[in-house]
């Protein structure tokens, strides 16, 4: 492997396909355990910590490359610091898994991104070292920085008994999610409060992709800085050589600071820059993490670290194993070996992101449904939601040269390598920067272009306030493709995309549509670039089915629904994904009579198409007429498409005492399996019988 930087020593990369029992894993039962180990045991402690997250790998989709890039960076930070009275924020949180290891949840790990096992994030529920809940990028340091105020103000008020020492705060941020803008805002707070706080940059110079951005540059500038060689060197002769690290470093301050290794930038804000350093040599690693410690104010330390670190594989295509579905290592070297054939060094970064790239030319790329892309098999990735909006966008892409995209940093997840490759003058990738991406749009659309925007529903929330201004305020044909809308599967709760009807429907000018098939995905693309306003097209995270129809697909109307199947005893209004498919299950279990409490009916069903005009002639059919009616949807009660029906029917004086919505509960479902959650929220086949039997017999009250 390449070695890209320097370190203490060189640490050779641990082959973790050579599994290793877990031996000293199996001992720790608390962070405390690492302090009495030798280095030599730290060393195979992360051996071990490897061995389990490639075991784990084999049975389940995970993330998989940040963790094992984190794995000596983890064990220094809890060999340094005591994070039951420190704190420590992991930004993302999706690298958390060594960390889970080594705070008491050994024991679980197969558990994890199981229903009812450990989360695949941080979870307070599970660990008084996990502080926050976490998946979304580029918190972590606004977090740690109120953890370290809120810690002193309290201490300010504490009396010298209850005193203890000073908690130190430390975020542990990537250094793709540190292109997001909240990082900025917090660096730039804390280099004003001038508050003890760490910032750990972990940089392995990846996002889920390769990073973009300019600030990716400046990072790499100061990796390759002139003389960075040299003085690391010279850093560590004369760090072993001192007594006091903290003399050295202070003295080495000016140094960094001149711009001779770089950090400028962090200086000038207010930190005391360190770094680069290696992050996958503990000893050295415990050496700057006890050096820093002593600092006053903030400090931001840059640990290089290698994504996938001691597995070829991911090492090589970091971004095919970021995260990655259940594959054994014999797929793995297969996978590794078959990129190297297509590369004369593929063990370059550099080499690696080509590769990349031809995969996707020659379309040989198996497209990674990692956690946060897929759970579900290859056959099913290439008909689901998210692939028909990948086939209609490089459909208009290729008929409309005004049509381009602006994603957030999830070309993969979003299946757009194919746009990448072949519009790359149309195709932006503005990084994790979710609010920047609606800005970047509106100017383009201001200017004449087509923009479509496709972004996960749940990260969408970050540009709340730029969907109003820059948005909707100025009604800018923007369309923005809304994956992931609904439950996620093992992701959960920080990435289920259940808000975004009630998000974006207050909006004036705004047109929300929830497709109910693959047929709908082609027409719902088609209709929304018709139109002069903006659009939002929203999908789920599953397999786009086909519902079947009497006759041809009829095509898209602004707010008009399509009535799937007839019947006169009762209605069942579906709102997009496969709840169409569930609805019409249901009809059919109804008119055969398997449901419980429920006659022999015939009950009409509606894939509902708009989200925001609702369909005003599908209320007035279905409601008023003392009959069952039941709506379904993917997104919580206030606000949605249940709530839009019963806005309607208030509106038009229908009586909807019979009406059921199911909905997303009101609380916040655990990550499990789609199926899980779906049944969880009663919007399976059984709940939506269920719910029609409670209508059926409101509908009975209400004709008394
Ligand atoms: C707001 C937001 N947008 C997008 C994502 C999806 N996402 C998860 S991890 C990741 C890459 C993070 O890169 P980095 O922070 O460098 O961590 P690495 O995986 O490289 O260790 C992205 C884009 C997210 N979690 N949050």
């Amino acid at each position: 492997m390449s070695r890209r930087f320097l370190g203490k020593r060189t640490v050779a990369a641990p082959d973790a396909s050579a599994r290793v029992a877990p031996v000293l894993l199996r001992k720790i039962s608390s962070p405390q355990d690492l302090r009495s180990m030798s280095n030599a045991d730290l060393e195979e402690l992360a051996r071990e910590i490897r061995s389990e997250i490639c075991r784990l790998s084999e049975t389940r989709s995970i993330h998989f490359a940040s963790n094992l890039g984190v794995v000596e960076l983890t064990i220094a930070l809890h060999y340094c610091f005591d994070f039951l009275w420190d704190r420590l924020v992991w930004d993302v949180g999706h690298q958390c898994y060594p960390h889970k290891m080594l705070t008491g949840r050994f024991g679980q790990f197969d558990t994890l991104r199981t229903h009812g096992g450990l989360s695949g994030y941080p979870c307070p529920e599970e660990s008084a070292y996990d502080l926050f809940k976490t998946g979304h990028a580029g918190c972590s340091v606004g977090t740690a920085l109120g953890l370290s105020l809120g810690d002193s103000l309290v201490a300010e008020r504490q009396n010298a008994l209850e005193r203890r020492r000073e908690r130190i705060s430390v975020a542990v941020v990537g250094d793709g999610a540190f292109s997001s803008g909240p990082v900025f805002e917090a660096l730039n707070h804390a280099g004003d409060l001038h508050k003890k706080l760490i910032v750990v940059l972990n940089d392995n110079e990846m996002s889920i992709c390769p990073r973009v951005g300019g600030f990716g540059r400046y990072l790499d500038q100061i990796r390759m800085a002139p003389g960075y060689l040299g003085t690391k060197t010279w850093l560590h002769r004369y760090f072993d050589r001192l007594p006091s690290a903290h003399n050295f470093l202070s003295r080495f301050k000016d140094a960094l600071r001149t711009g001779l290794v770089g950090g400028a930038f962090f200086e000038d804000l207010g930190f005391h820059y360190v770094g680069p350093i290696n992050g996958h040599d503990i000893p050295s690693l415990i050496d700057y993490f006890e050096t820093v410690k002593t600092f006053e104010g903030p400090v931001f330390l840059h640990v290089m670290t290698i994504k996938g670190h001691g597995y070829a594989p991911a090492e090589n295509d970091p971004s095919h194993f970021h995260s990655s579905r259940p594959h054994s290592n014999d797929f793995a070297q297969k996978r590794a070996s078959k990129i190297a054939s297509r590369s004369s060094n593929a063990e370059t970064r550099q080499n690696a992101k080509k590769a990349l790239e031809r995969d996707a030319n020659s379309r040989v790329f198996d497209r990674s449904p990692d956690s946060e892309q897929f759970d579900v098999r290859v056959a099913d990735v290439e008909q689901s939601f998210t692939f028909w909006a990948q086939t209609a966008i490089m459909r208009l892409m290729r008929e409309n040269p005004r049509v381009c995209v602006v994603v957030a940093a999830m070309t993969q997840g979003n299946m757009l390598e194919n746009a990448r490759r072949d519009f790359p003058e149309r195709f932006f990738d503005v990084g994790i920067s979710e609010a920047h991406a609606v800005n970047f749009a509106a100017g383009l659309a201001k200017a004449g272009m087509r923009p479509i925007v496709d972004i996960y529903s749940g990260f969408l929330q970050r540009a709340y306030d730029h969907l109003f201004q820059e948005t909707s305020l100025q009604n800018l044909p923007i369309v923005f493709s809304l994956d992931r809308a609904g439950f996620v599967g093992a992701d959960g709760p920080t990435h289920h995309g259940v808000f975004d009807l009630s998000y974006l429907r207050p909006f004036p000018n705004m047109t929300v549509v929830a497709p109910g098939d693959s047929s709908d995905m082609t027409l719902a693309f088609d209709f929304a670039l018709q139109q002069d306003g903006p659009v939002a097209i929203r999908y789920p995270k599953t397999k786009a089915g086909r519902i079947e129809r009497k006759g041809d697909v009829a095509p898209f109307e602004l707010g008009r629904a399509e009535r799937v199947r007839e019947g006169t005893d009762g209605a069942i209004l579906a709102c997009g994904g496969e709840l169409c498919q569930t609805a019409l299950d249901a009809a059919r279990a109804i008119a055969q009579g398997e449901a419980v409490g429920v006659p022999k009916l015939e009950v009409a069903v509606y894939n509902a198409r708009f989200a925001k005009p609702v369909d005003v002639e599908m209320v007035r059919e279905t409601l008023g007429r003392s009959l069952p009616v039941v709506t379904l949807e993917e997104n919580a009660a206030p606000g949605g498409f249940g709530a839009a029906v019963l806005e309607i029917a208030n509106e038009e004086g229908l009586d909807a005492r019979p009406l059921v919505r199911l909905n997303a509960p009101d609380r916040y479902l655990p990550h499990g399996s789609r199926a899980d959650e779906l049944k969880e929220a009663g919007l399976d086949l059984e709940g939506t019988l269920r719910a029609f039997a409670q209508s059926w017999n409101r509908s009975l009250n209400v004709k008394k």
